[in-house]
Order: structure tokens, then C-alpha cells, then sequence
């Protein structure tokens, strides 16, 4: 009778590899305790748990295979037996089997295991994320990549890429968009196959609408007969990029590592391409587990330097001559400056022209304080502009019409009916058809496709090669005027700004101005705002690059509290002083960012902007009852954060992060937002709870 034995001992060696150290320690102790492996009693159940590698030639010895099976029986099972027993154990199993001491002597693994897998794809992949010199694999942890984890661990000894532990994927791909703003190159994030990429979806958009480079991982197990029953078949997809492919540039699924090593390269060049936009690679659960076969002949594939497109030559001519005959040009901007030579080259536009300049600050475009700076002043200079040009803007229709939903919903053009309108950017040049980011059509004169960071020098030299002493002149007396506008706004903001001043709760201009004092004479950096404090932007100094890193870019709630760490996270080996206004409603979806900031120790000062609401959804409610004639009395049901008020400083400590507040008397926060800088210039995180007037 041929005896049927749970596992030759060279089915559980690569077994053993893949677990490892602790697995064989296990194993010792259960010898010297008699007791039988797990899986015998697994198998013993008739349950198949194990999946079977498929590409085990090089590490399995066919001499010790033979010598297994020869313990058990007369006849010695053919490989293919083997194989087709260990993966469909069905036999009963109970009159047949050796008892657990005879099975501890005879059939476990060595204790010292011959075939330690001596390579692994997870171990290649690692050299390809060194070789994009990518510093960060944020994740939440899962089984559908433990062979990639395993590798950056004991392979890569955690360096570039360092993993950084994320409670929800929410929080890892927002810290990838708050870091590729303030970094100027992406990190990487990986998530669990199915579950993990559906939490990692709105993150995801919110990056794509910014247009940021995320490059986005998740595990999946491609081969049906390799996958364990339960969780890693409802974890796996015949394709998982479905779910994203809406707003990622691009996605694809590797199935050999030269394939995989040649993919990752690909996403990183489109990411970084202008426009810039997230990508996603599922990848194979097998693929990062098992050996590495082609050795020889895998190559990883040279990045190629990335050179965003320009305005073609004559188009750029004859913008220049435009703008240099306007008399009222507008420039106007949103998401222009991708690396710091944006603002500059952006400041010697306007000044050349000595024009205005409107902000939608979807980057550190433009010095708050510059003279030309009139984007507190957009509705009297765009509406007297006889050229606009628009220079990486989103939603240009947004931005040249007033729009109104409060009665009904209505609209007019802000500009005069013969005024040209130009724009230049890459907006054109890549975009999907299903979700709406792009805005309403925008008559425009003409669309010149081009980055436009890259394509200002050119702008720029043709504008100073036509201006000549009487255009300078009246360029010169324009941009007094322009400056003395801008002065009187200036003291309009402040005047605005006293209103309430000692009123409780706190209004925000008067938070704005308290956290102002404080870091004025820091190297500071402001990186997430709430909805609709614009104090910061109409009384401070914005003067550097890495002042401001823009917004959300989907409007996806939740953005914030992460967005703001992941700059953090970039700003730290800078030495800057990085801080946030974060809405309550924003930090209630992802709180527990703020243990990811203390586990890694990233200084940042967290101000909740706490208004105990969802209140631009109170503003709607009011105004959709008020339209009704029905009072406004319940509008606070289902918008408002209170029964209980949330005590965020508790939270704050809860998860590890030095905690204030809350703080509803205004003269306590300059002394609380002391004590809380001097924490975050220890190199530690800290949060400030200021009970704020919604107004
Ligand atoms: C994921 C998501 N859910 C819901 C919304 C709708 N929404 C827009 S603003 C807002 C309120 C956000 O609250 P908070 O951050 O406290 O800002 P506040 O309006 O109170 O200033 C909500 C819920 C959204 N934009 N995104
Ligand atoms: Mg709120």
C-alpha cells in the first residue's frame, strides 16, 4: 500500500524559505516538543492552505525530492504525483498517517534548510526603485506584496525606499501628492490588491485633477491555481487597474521581472512627463516571491531625462507682440510653477511688462507681497483686460466668469467682449472623457500647447526684444498704478482683518494673524489651507518657492491632514518649519495621520481650523432652505461636528503627537502656538485645536 504522507519534505523547504528564520525555529521546538508541523494538521483537515510556487526548478533538488518520498513508501512518487498531491490533498488521511513523533523525525524540513531560496524578484525590484533613486514606499501592509516587503526590508535594509506606515492608503497616496509638490519628484505607494486600491481611489484623484506624480503599487495574485481560498481570491483581480484607469496616465500589470523592471521605468517618465499625473502597477504576488530565473540576461532600463514640451517658436512670437501692445494684459496663473525657476521666471514676465498678475495658487506661482501681485483685485483687472493669458490654468472658464448658485444657478463673463484670451499649458495635451475635471468650454483666441515653466524663457526674450523706450514707459506708469491698487487692498485686508479680533470663538483672520506673529522670522512653509481661509495669502509674506504648495486639486475632503505630512516629510531634511490650517471635517476622515507623523517623527505644526462643522455644507443648506422660504433652524443636522465636540488635543496625544487647546480665547493661542513651534523645531509633529468662527 502506498502510504500517503502530508508533505515530502522538499514541498515545505521552499515553504520554508519563503517564512524563513521564525518558521525554523518553530519547527525546532516542535521537534523537540514532538508536536506536528501545522500544516500536517491543515492537511490533515484535507485543507489546502499553501500556495505552490510555480518556479522552484532552480532551488528544489530532484535528489532530495526523491529521498523524501522514499521515506514513506515502497513505491516513490513521481514529481508530478507530488505536485498534483500537494496541491489537491483530498485523501482521508487518518488511517494513513504516521503519527506525530514519526512525523516530527521523518518528514519536517531540516532544521538547517539546503535550499534557501538564494534570490528573489522582490530583491530585483528593490535594485529598480534604488536605480529611480525613490526615497519613500509608504503603504499599509499586506500579504499581496510580502515578497516586495520582505525584500526592501532584508534586501533593500530599508533605504530609498524607506517604508512609511500608513493606518488607511487614503493617507500614503496623499502623502505622495504633499510630497511631489514640495519635493519635485514622486515617491512610491503600495497597497493591498482589490481592498487596499479601492481605499487609495479618492487620494488617487484628488492627485490626478492636481495633476501630481504618485507612482501607486498594489498586490495581486494573477494565477487562479496559486491563489489560497478566502482572502486571496476576493483580494485578487483579473484587472485591478479597472477601478483606477479613469485618472491614472497610465497602468499596466508585469508578468516577468524584465517586464516588470521595463514598466516601472515607463510609469515613472510618463508620471513626470507635464502634465503630470499618478500611475499604477499591479503587481504579481508570484512575480515578487519566487526566484529569479532570468538572472542573466535582467536589465534595468535607464530613465531617460525628462524634457516637458515648448511653445512652438511663432506662436510665441506673436503672444509676445500681443502682450507688449496690450494695455491692460492680465497674466494668469494656476498650477505654472513646477520647480522653483517657475516663480522666478514668472516674476520676470510680469515685470518686464509691468502687468498684472492673478493667482488661482495651485502652486507657489507668485510673491504675495509683489506689486503686481492683484489677485485680491481679479474682478476689476480681468474685467479691464484687453489680453489675458492664461498660463496653466485649470478650469479657465471658472476663473474669467462670475457664477452663482445661490437663488439659481447663474453666470456672466467677467471679461470685456473683445478682449483676446490666450493660454499656454499642457492642459490640452493629455486628458480622459469620464470625470469632469476639465471645466466648461472656453472660447478662446488661441490654445498654445506647451509646459508653462518651459515655455516662459522664450516668452520672455521675445517680449524684451520688442519692447522698446515708449512701450517701457508705459509699461513703467501701468505698474504704479498697478502697485498703488494693490496698497490700498492691502489696507483694506487689514481693516478687514480686526473685525471680531477679540471675539471667542476665535475669528480666522485673527488665527491667521496670531500663527503670522509667530512664524514670521522662521523658514516656514505653509501646506495645506482650510476651505476658505484666505488670510494667509491676502497678510503674509510669500516670498519663497516653498512657501505654498497649492490645494487638493479633486476637492476630495480628507486631503489635508496627509497632504500636509508628506510635505512635511520633504521639508524636513530643509530644515523648514512646515505648518497647515486643517479643517475639522478634513482631519475627522484621516485622523490617524497624525500617528504616522509621530511613529516617523516628522515635524510639523497641525493648526485645526476647528469650526465644529462641515460648514461650507451649513452655507449651502442655509441658502437652498432660504431659497425655499422654510427657515434655516435645522440646517446644522447633518453638517455639524458637536454632541459631542471633538477634543482634538486628546486625539493628538491619543495617537502619540504633542496636543494644545482647545483654545476658544484668542489671547491664549500666541503662547500655546510658542510652546507647540518649539515642540516641531525638536523635530517632533504637534497640533493646535483653535475653536474658530466659521465666518
Ligand atoms: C470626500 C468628500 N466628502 C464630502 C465632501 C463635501 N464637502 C465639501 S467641503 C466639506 C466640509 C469640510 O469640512 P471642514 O474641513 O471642517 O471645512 P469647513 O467647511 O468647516 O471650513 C464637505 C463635507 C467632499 N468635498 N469630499
Ligand atoms: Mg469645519
Amino acid at each position: 500500500m502506498l502510504l500517503v504522507k502530508p508533505l515530502e519534505p522538499d514541498e515545505t523547504a521552499p515553504i520554508a524559505q519563503r517564512l524563513d528564520a521564525p518558521w525554523m525555529r518553530r519547527d525546532t521546538l516542535r521537534k523537540q516538543h514532538n508536536t506536528p508541523h501545522p500544516r500536517w494538521w491543515r492537511q490533515y483537515r484535507g485543507e489546502q492552505t499553501v500556495r505552490k510556487r510555480r518556479d522552484d526548478k532552480p532551488v528544489v533538488g530532484r535528489r532530495n525530492f526523491l529521498k523524501g518520498a522514499g521515506l514513506v513508501g515502497a513505491a516513490a512518487l513521481t514529481p508530478a504525483a507530488a505536485k498534483a498531491q500537494a496541491i489537491a490533498p483530498k485523501v482521508n488521511l487518518k488511517a494513513a498517517l504516521p503519527g506525530p513523533a514519526q512525523l516530527a523525525a521523518d518528514t519536517l524540513p531540516p532544521t538547517k534548510d539546503s535550499v534557501t531560496q538564494s534570490s528573489s524578484g522582490g530583491d530585483f525590484m528593490v535594485d529598480v526603485f534604488r536605480s529611480l533613486d525613490i526615497d519613500y514606499l509608504a503603504m499599509n501592509c499586506a500579504s499581496s506584496f510580502r515578497g516586495l516587503h520582505e525584500a526592501v526590508l532584508n534586501h533593500g535594509k530599508n533605504v530609498k525606499p524607506e517604508i512609511l506606515t500608513c493606518p488607511h492608503e487614503e493617507i500614503a497616496v496623499h502623502m505622495g501628492q504633499g510630497y511631489a509638490k514640495m519635493e519635485g519628484k514622486p515617491l512610491a505607494m503600495i497597497c493591498h490588491g482589490v481592498v487596499g486600491l479601492q481605499h487609495a481611489t479618492m487620494a488617487m484623484y484628488n492627485a490626478w485633477c492636481d495633476r501630481v506624480p504618485v507612482i501607486v503599487f498594489g498586490g495581486n495574485i494573477v494565477e487562479a491555481n496559486k491563489r489560497a481560498p478566502g482572502a486571496e481570491w476576493v483580494h485578487s483581480a483579473i484587472d485591478p487597474g479597472a477601478i483606477v484607469r479613469d485618472f491614472v496616465k497610465w497602468d499596466d500589470q508585469p508578468t516577468s521581472l524584465q517586464h516588470f523592471a521595463e514598466s516601472f521605468v515607463r510609469a515613472y517618465k510618463i508620471a513626470m512627463t507635464p502634465p503630470m499625473g499618478p500611475v499604477f502597477l499591479s503587481l504579481d504576488a508570484e512575480l515578487q516571491e519566487n526566484p529569479i530565473h532570468e538572472a542573466e540576461t535582467l536589465r534595468i532600463p535607464k530613465l531617460a531625462r525628462v524634457v516637458p514640451p515648448q511653445a512652438d517658436s511663432g506662436s510665441t512670437a506673436e503672444l509676445a507682440r500681443m502682450l507688449v501692445a496690450a494695455e491692460s494684459p492680465v497674466l494668469l496663473c494656476d498650477r505654472l510653477a513646477r520647480t522653483p525657476a517657475g516663480m522666478a521666471r514668472l516674476i520676470e514676465l510680469a515685470e518686464t511688462l509691468q502687468c498684472a498678475v492673478v493667482d488661482n495658487a495651485g502652486r507657489m506661482n507668485f510673491p504675495s507681497r509683489h506689486p503686481l501681485n492683484q489677485t485680491g483685485r481679479r474682478g476689476a483687472v480681468i474685467s479691464q483686460a484687453d489680453v489675458v493669458l492664461a498660463i496653466e490654468v485649470n478650469e479657465l472658464w471658472g476663473a474669467l466668469n462670475v457664477f452663482s448658485d445661490r437663488i439659481v444657478r447663474t453666470s456672466r463673463p467677467m471679461t470685456k467682449k473683445d478682449a483676446k484670451i490666450v493660454t499656454l499649458g499642457t492642459r490640452d495635451l493629455y486628458m480622459k472623457s469620464n470625470y469632469q475635471d476639465f471645466g466648461r468650454y472656453q472660447d478662446v483666441d488661441m490654445a498654445i500647447a506647451g509646459d508653462g515653466e518651459a515655455s516662459l524663457p522664450a516668452l520672455i526674450n521675445e517680449v524684451k526684444r520688442l519692447v522698446d523706450a515708449g512701450r517701457k514707459s508705459a509699461f513703467e506708469a501701468r505698474g504704479k498704478r498697478l502697485a498703488a491698487a494693490r496698497l490700498a487692498m492691502i489696507e483694506q485686508a487689514k481693516a478687514d482683518a480686526t473685525m471680531g479680533w477679540d471675539s471667542s470663538p476665535i475669528t480666522t483672520a485673527r488665527m491667521c494673524a496670531e500663527v503670522w506673529a509667530q512664524i514670521k522670522d522662521e523658514d516656514w512653509s505653509l501646506v495645506g489651507n482650510g476651505i476658505r481661509i484666505t488670510w494667509p495669502h491676502r497678510l503674509w509674506n510669500f516670498d519663497k518657492s516653498y512657501r505654498w504648495n497649492g490645494g487638493s486639486g479633486g476637492a476630495g475632503i480628507g486631503y489635508t491632514a496627509p497632504a500636509s505630512l508628506g510635505a512635511a516629510l520633504a521639508n524636513k531634511r530643509h530644515g523648514r518649519l512646515t505648518l497647515n490650517f486643517n479643517g475639522d471635517g478634513d482631519l475627522m476622515f484621516v485622523p490617524s495621520t497624525l500617528w504616522t507623523a509621530a511613529h516617523h517623527r516628522i515635524p510639523m505644526l497641525y493648526i485645526v481650523h476647528n469650526n465644529r462643522a462641515y460648514h461650507q455644507e451649513v452655507m449651502y443648506l442655509q441658502a437652498m432652505a432660504n431659497r425655499r422660504g422654510r427657515g434655516i433652524n435645522d440646517v446644522t443636522i447633518g453638517t455639524t461636528l458637536t454632541d459631542p465636540n471633538v477634543d482634538y488635543a486628546t486625539v493628538a496625544r491619543g495617537f502619540g503627537v504633542y496636543g494644545e487647546g482647545p483654545i476658544t480665547d484668542p489671547k491664549d493661542l500666541g503662547p500655546a502656538l510658542k510652546r507647540a513651534i518649539a515642540v516641531v523645531k525638536r523635530g517632533e509633529p504637534a497640533l493646535i485645536d483653535v475653536v474658530t468662527d466659521p465666518r
